[in-house]
């Protein structure tokens, strides 16, 4: 049975991060986001949030953008549709090129929608595993602030940090710092901060304790990456470079990757991501779901994805209280046991408060 979308709202919000986020392309201390809701006929409410930040610093769209191709590209080819399920949306708007965030924005709401007419939770709809999703955070501070983060992770229970690094990080430090915890799990993320001038660099980090490094070159550097995987011990994974299938096959084909960060926003949403889930399976790449500063919503969305057979590595799931005062969304995300439970809730199982910030 089909749903007709009735209407498309959009609310933008703006809330200062409690400590400011450091990576080696940009220091973000406020987050500006757009929520949409999708209303069906029946009045049934969809949630997605939109995660391009304010400036083109992680990938070329901004929330400005976002906002444009959302409200005068997107809404318009939706509206009144009847949809016989969510993976159509993907169809509808195929003519329009690339702004993967802005349509993810509004396709991860309609999947949504859909979970809850059908009066399950999302993760449930698609197949997921009903076991706690292990909590992840991000350290991304100052050198001398790290071992204090990772101390302050490791109180909180958290089993796994990830923690941004520059061709310039102190490795003695960090090898240090998680030789005290052999019990964590330890990601890097450089954010394409390595160059084929720092390569002797990078290989400097394969005896530090990362389980893998994330993205040390920039998005179109595939032979480099190739290289690292070649010659490095360490795990490589790719962020920035995975924008769809295709990238998630060069990446393949290319041998550039042992593990892919899935973002549902990098990637246009649900469909396409439910497609490199499909690829990395077949492939046994790993695969770990990975956080953008964001809200609840999104959060939500991704916890549903971090259900799914196969997504075996801990993702960035930290509690709503890590970055926020307060979260957009009811019950917050909190960390138990090292872990966030999946809601038992039809859809993303959370209400959404989305008219308390902004
Ligand atoms: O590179 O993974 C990244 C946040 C914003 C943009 C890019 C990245 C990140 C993170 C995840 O590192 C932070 C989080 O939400 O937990
Ligand atoms: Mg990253």
């Amino acid at each position: 049975m089909g749903l007709t979308i009735s209407a498309i709202e959009l609310k933008r919000i703006n809330e200062p991060l409690k400590q400011a986020f450091k990576t080696s392309l940009q220091t973000v201390t406020e987050r500006e986001s757009l929520i949409i809701k999708v209303v069906s006929d029946v009045g049934l409410e969809g949630f997605g949030e939109c995660v391009a930040f304010s400036t083109p610093w992680y990938t070329e769209e901004t929330v400005t953008s976002c906002r444009f191709v959302i409200e005068q590209v997107l809404v318009p080819l939706l509206l009144d549709k009847t949809l016989e399920s969510p993976s159509q949306v993907d169809e509808v708007f195929k003519a329009v090129k690339c702004n993967r965030m802005a349509k993810a924005a509004v396709e991860t709401a309609v999947w949504d929608l859909f979970a809850k007419k059908r009066g399950m939770p999302l993760w449930q709809m698609l197949g997921g595993t009903d076991v706690p999703v292990p909590a992840g955070v991000v350290v991304a501070a100052d050198e001398d602030k790290i071992s204090d983060g990772v101390a302050a992770a490791f109180s909180a229970g958290y089993s796994r940090v990830k923690i941004k690094i520059t061709p310039d990080s102190n490795i003695g430090l960090l090898k240090e710092i998680i030789a005290r915890y052999p019990d964590m799990l330890f990601f890097a993320d450089a954010n394409g901060a390595f160059s084929e001038v720092s390569w002797e660099r990078l290989i400097a980090f394969d005896g530090a304790g990362f389980t893998l490094i994330e993205q040390p070159f920039a998005e179109q550097q595939w032979k480099l990456h190739a290289r690292a995987k070649r010659d490095m011990k360490t795990a490589i994974c790719l962020d920035e470079s995975i924008g769809s299938l295709a990238d998630a096959e060069r990446a393949i084909a290319e041998e550039a990757a042992d593990i892919l960060v899935l973002k549902m926003g990098r990637l246009g949403g649900w469909s396409e991501t439910l497609k490199v889930v499909e690829l990395c399976r077949e492939h046994s790449i790993g695969m770990w779901v990975g956080g953008m500063i964001e809200f609840g919503v999104s959060k939500a969305h991704n916890l549903a994805l971090a259900s799914l057979p196969g997504i075996t590595l801990p993702g960035d799931f930290s509690a709503s209280r890590h970055f926020w005062e307060r979260d957009i969304i009811a019950p917050e995300i909190r960390i138990e046991n090292g872990k966030v439970a999946l809601s038992k809730d039809a859809g993303i199982g959370y209400r959404v408060d989305w008219q308390s910030k902004g």
